[in-house]
This record gives structure tokens, sequence and C-alpha cells, in this order.
């Protein structure tokens, strides 16, 4: 791809279970995002990435697809997927799909047929295994490798009809595909070739880095206190996920323009993400990263640490510096497997929710790179109150809670007080569009419900005020069309030392743009000099600072050339 249009653009994720229904039966649907589609365009992004849309027994709310080429029916059909695509492309806006083909569905015909017996021609689709040596299958500890998935539990399972297991890094309705097997790689490419040629543009690749395993299978090291050992080494940034990547960009996108790929690689390094993201290598535009949202998970998963900013500032700097030459950064707080930002690295209370959103949203999308909103934050949407487990929803919550409490002898509550901070299901509460009962996302009963605080925190309301989260999003999505510095500038990060003010410059030619924001509930000065007289471009509060000295949770964006 040779216009790289997409380091001018800001992509907006839609997980459409819970952005609006249409049809009263308490799940987002595609009519549902048909009828905001202004919204979006008001807010001025470009992009919209869909959340899987597929058929799919949503045991991981459609990341566990079972038909690649249709839609699921609770969300339409084809013929509305159509007209969503031609009413995004009317408006300016492009559409880019989730590509899941780490895993299928256990329900995919592929698998069905996989599953039916060791001679089934598509037994070696997926990964099967024996028992480890000399052991019972199906026995306790008879899995072929001590590996936990990622959901709780072994990630191999054992099936009964054959003797043998299965591996499933996530659930055990998500059977990994062998992408060893050429034969699989090729009906992948052949249903990417079918989504581009009705007319979507581009795709997210869901956990990509993991498709290449070490075929050996080794296993990994156990830690104390814990039921399954890490096998990652084996299959994060696999031997031939490059020669993958490379061949997929060959079969699918050679000859394309206009189109998007970003792979989501938990894991990725620094020097790996420039191999993957230089464009004279073919592979993808860009990769999601998760360095800077496992800043606050310690060696514990069940102890949560506090933010420290000077670590954040270390690892996206450490991004920026990295990606400067050659590849691209994506830039993200959020997405729908992670906490509110404002409430994770913000502050959520009233007195400071505004604030700290708008700050957030400044920092992130000054950086080089491309944004991506989260349905929601552009409201700036918080967690939600959460109580017992009772409340969750979400496969990871339930099954890491399980082992935890039942294998490891955690108390609930400590793993409680970690699902409420950090669990998916506080992104999944349904998009608040007005202050009726449930937001405006349905007149039916919420599949998860609307978070309590709709009634202040909603659309209709925002849209209305020119003070509000959303017009501050939609000015700074504005800024990067007319600032040709914040997409192409370079990039300084300044104060590295310092635990409350995140600062940095940007510089394209003559043209330098010095943005500050400051994470903490006190007032804080900067301490840099030269920026006597600098235009203000934006500030989220009312009052200009002076000398550089910001008041709690302000952002500031000076210029001068
Ligand atoms: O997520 C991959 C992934 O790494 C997540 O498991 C993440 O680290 C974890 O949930 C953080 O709490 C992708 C999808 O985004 C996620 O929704 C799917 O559940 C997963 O892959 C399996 O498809």
């Amino acid at each position: 791809m040779t216009d790289s249009w997409w380091k001018k653009s800001v992509v907006y994720q839609i997980y459409p279970r819970s952005f609006a229904d249409s049809d009263g039966d308490g799940m987002g649907d595609l009519r549902g995002i048909i009828a905001h589609l202004d919204h979006l365009a008001e807010l001025g992004v470009d992009v919209l990435w869909l959340s899987p849309v597929y058929p799919s027994p949503q045991d991981d709310n459609g990341y566990d697809i079972s038909d690649y080429q249709d839609i699921e029916p609770l969300f339409g059909d084809l013929a509305t997927f159509d007209e969503l695509l031609s009413g995004a492309h009317a408006r300016g806006m492009k559409i880019i799909m989730d590509l899941v083909v780490n895993h299928s569905s256990d329900e995919h015909p592929w698998f069905v047929e996989s599953r039916s017996s060791k001679d089934s021609p598509k037994r070696d689709w997926y990964w099967w295994r024996p028992a480890r040596d000399g052991m019972q299958p199906g026995a306790p500890g008879a899995e072929p490798t001590n590996w936990g998935s990622v959901f709780g539990g072994s990630s191999w399972e054992f099936d009964e009809k054959t003797g043998e297991y299965y591996l499933h890094l996530f659930s055990r309705k998500q059977p990994d595909l062998n992408w060893e097997n050429p034969a699989v790689r090729q009906a992948v490419y052949d249903m990417m070739r079918w989504w581009l040629d009705r007319g979507v543009d581009g795709f997210r690749m869901d956990v990509i880095n993991m498709i290449s395993k070490d075929v050996s299978l080794p296993d990994g090291r156990l830690n104390a206190g814990s039921a399954y050992a890490d096998g990652s080494a084996a299959f994060i940034g696999g031997p031939r996920l490059h020669e993958f990547l490379q061949e997929m960009h060959r079969e699918v996108f050679e000859g394309r323009d206009g189109l998007l790929t970003v792979g989501e690689m938990p894991g990725v390094t620094v020097d790996e993400a420039i191999l993957h993201t230089d464009p004279d290598r073919h592979e993808v535009d860009m990769v999601f990263q998760f360095d800077h949202v496992w800043v606050d998970r310690g060696p514990d998963p069940w102890r949560l640490l506090p933010l420290q900013l000077t670590q954040l500032k270390a690892i996206l700097g450490r991004w920026q510096a990295g990606l400067a030459e050659a590849g691209w950064n994506s830039l993200y707080w959020n997405n729908h497997d992670q906490p509110r930002v404002v409430s994770r690295y913000g502050d959520d209370s009233p007195a400071h929710r505004v604030a700290s959103a708008k700050m957030l949203g400044t920092v992130l999308h000054l950086h080089r790179g491309t944004p991506y909103v989260y349905q929601g934050e552009e409201l700036g949407m918080t967690n939600y109150p959460f109580g017992g487990i009772g409340d969750f929803r979400d496969i990871e919550a339930l099954g890491q809670y399980r082992q935890a409490v039942e294998l490891e002898g955690r108390t609930p509550e400590e793993v409680l007080t970690v699902l409420r901070a950090r669990g998916r299901d506080n992104a999944r509460t349904p998009m608040q569009w007005d202050d009726s009962p449930n937001g405006g996302f349905t007149t039916g009963t919420p599949w998860l419900p609307v978070n309590p605080n709709h009634r202040e925190i909603n659309a209709k309301a925002q849209r209305a005020d020119p003070d509000s989260v959303f017009h501050y999003y939609r000015r700074l999505i504005e800024l990067r069309k007319t600032e040709p510095a914040v997409a192409g500038g370079d990039f300084t990060m300044l104060l590295p030392d310092d635990e409350r003010l995140y600062a940095f410059t940007r510089r394209l030619g003559g043209t330098e743009l010095l943005v500050i924001g400051n994470f903490s509930g006190v007032e804080a000065h900067a301490p840099i000099d030269g920026w006597d007289g600098a235009e203000l471009v934006l500030t989220n509060l009312d009052e200009a600072p002076k000398d550089l000295t910001l008041a709690p949770w302000q952002a500031v964006i000076y210029r001068r050339s």
C-alpha cells in the first residue's frame, strides 16, 4: 500500500453487541449502527472497525466464528451489512472487519469435520496431539503440554471420540487453526479476498502473532502458585510468523489500494514491530502492542498496581522512538478488552471526570501514530459498578475467577477487586445514547446492564454541549486534519522523570507543538523554557495556564513556528 492515508486517519471501534439495538432483543445489531452513522460522521472519524459480526455461538462474544462468510443473525444479514458499508462510504468513512483466524469456533464445519476421525481430511487443520507419553488419555496431568489457556484451565481439551487432545489457547470452543497446513492458509486468504471484493477496507487481525507455533510444542515454566504454565514462548511471534504475514500480503493485499491492516499482537516487542510494519517488508500497516496497558499489572495477576506515570512514559516513549524511522504506531487506551481509561489512568469522580477524559484524549491523539477511539470513549464513559461474580458475563472473567478461586486458593474478594477494576465487561456495557431508562441502547432488556451514570453521561447531552468530551474529541480529530505536525511531526519526550506531567513536542519543518497533560489532581509546573508567547491551540479547561503551571488534569497544546 503506497498512499499511507491511514497516517492522517482516526479509527473508531464498534463492539456491535453493545452499540445500538434496533429490534428490542437487548443485543446491538447492524441496523443500530446504521442509525448512528451520523454520530460517527459528526465526530469526524475516518474508519470504523467492527468487532466480529459473523455467525458464532457467542462463547467469546463473536471471537469464536462458525462461518467466516456470513453475518450473525442476531446482528442482521449480508444485505444489511452491504447497506451499512454503503452508508459509511457515503459519509466518507471506511469499514474494516475483525479477522479472527488464529482459531475458529468448535462449531465451524472445518472443526466438526476435523474432530470426526483421525483419518479426516481436515484432521490436520487443527492441533491434535495424543496424551503425554505413558499417561492415560484424559487423566489429570496427561495433557500434551502444561500450558494454561488465557481464559483459565488447560489449553488442551480431551476429545473422547478419538482419544486425542486439541489445542485451544483461548476457550475450549476456540480450537487453534493449524497454519502449518497450506490448505488452511489458502482457505483464509480466499475468505479475506471475498470480503475485500464485497467492498470492505481492511482488517484488524485478532492475536495474529500467535498463528505460528513452535511445532515441538515445548512445556512452559510453571510459576509457584499457578495451576498451569505460560506457554507463550512457543507461540508468540513464532518461527514462521513473518513468512505467513508476507504470504498473506502477497495473496490478499497486493495490487489493492486504500486498505488498512492492523495486527493485534500481545507481547510483541519494538524490534519485532519494526519488522512487521516496515512498509518495504509488506506485512501489516501497524500493530497493537500491549506494553502500555500492562503497566499496572505486576508479576502477581491478582494484585493491582497503581499507575506509575514515569513507567508509562518510558514505555510509550520507547515505542515512539523505535518506530520513528521505519514502521508506524497505533495509539489506543481502550478497546473491548480493556477497562475504561478515565477510570483507569484518569479520575472518574464527578469533579475530574470530564477534565481527565479530555486530558487522556489529548495526550494519546498527539502522539505520532494512528489513534483508535473505542465506543463511548468519546463520551468519557466509565467503568461499571460491578458487585459479585454473578454480575460478570465475560468468559475471561468467569474462567479466570474459577481457576484462581477453585484451583489456586485465592479469596473471592481479592480476585473480584481486580476484575472490577480491570475486567473486560467494563468496556462492554451498552453505549449511552441518552438519559432514558436503558440509555437509548434498547427498548428491551440489555444483555449487560447500562451504567446507571447514563443519566449524566450520554451522547445526546454531549452533542448539545460545546464543552463536552464529545466535542473535545471532535476538535482533537479535526486538529489532525488541519495541523500537519499532528500526523507528520517527529516526537520528543520531555520531563521523563516527572510523576505528574506527561510532556512532549512534535516538530514538522518550522512548526513545533508542545503537548502537556497533568496526570494528577494537583497543580503542577512544567519546567520547560522557550514557549513564552506561543499560541495556545487547545486546552481542556476554561483558564489557560500561567507560566506552564497546569491545573489538576489540565491538558495543553501550544504551537510555535
Ligand atoms: O484478545 C487477545 C488477548 O490477548 C486478550 O486475551 C487480552 O490480552 C485479554 O483479554 C486482556 O484481558 C483478542 C480479542 O481482542 C479478545 O476479545 C478475544 O477474547 C481473544 O483475542 C480471543 O479471540
